[in-house]
């Protein structure tokens, strides 16, 4: 009998102490898993997508254009922001090869900035082809977007590529 008594009061301390904490963590768990969806979703709200053509305008003229847009020698200035991700899309428009890379030189043989390379001179993206790279600014400042099959830059195929605060 007395046995049976202590089971009984066992039984309530449980359902009274231990179900209520049980049911706190549940809750804060939830309220944890509500939160993680904003986090990942934050270089979302950062993200720039650009799409750009290359290629030639004339004999002597080369030169890079915002997607339906003319081409331009020099291309038009393109502006992102430090930490975002940026995603380009370049689109080879012309009838020889080229390629878009992001440096801090005008110079064919220029280190790629952050990875920011489409295309290399060994490996050119070809006429009507297109290829897309994502990558994140680190630095606050003012580079340069280039062509870099030799001779192309003093074409004209470059632009400011400037990455704002
Ligand atoms: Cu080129």
């Amino acid at each position: 009998m007395r046995v049976a008594l202590v089971a009984v009061i066992v039984a309530v301390v449980v359902i009274v102490a231990v179900v209520p904490f049980l049911l706190m963590q549940g809750g804060q768990q939830a309220g944890e898993q509500q939160t993680a969806p904003t986090q990942t979703q934050k270089p979302e709200t950062g993200k720039v997508e650009i799409v750009i053509e290359g290629g030639e305008i004339s004999v002597s003229k080369q030169g890079f254009g915002l997607k339906g847009q003319q081409l331009q020698s020099p291309g038009p200035e393109l502006r992102v922001k430090v930490g975002s991700l940026v995603v380009v899309t370049f689109i080879n428009v012309g009838q020889l090869p080229h390629t878009f890379v992001v440096t801090d030189e005008k110079k064919f043989d220029a280190e790629p900035l952050w990875g920011a390379q489409i295309g290399t001179p060994t490996s050119p993206v070809q006429p009507k082809q297109q290829s897309s790279i994502s990558f994140t600014p680190t630095r606050p400042g003012e580079y340069y977007y280039i062509c870099q099959v030799p001779g192309h830059i003093e074409l004209g195929m470059w632009g400011k590529f400037v990455v704002e605060e």
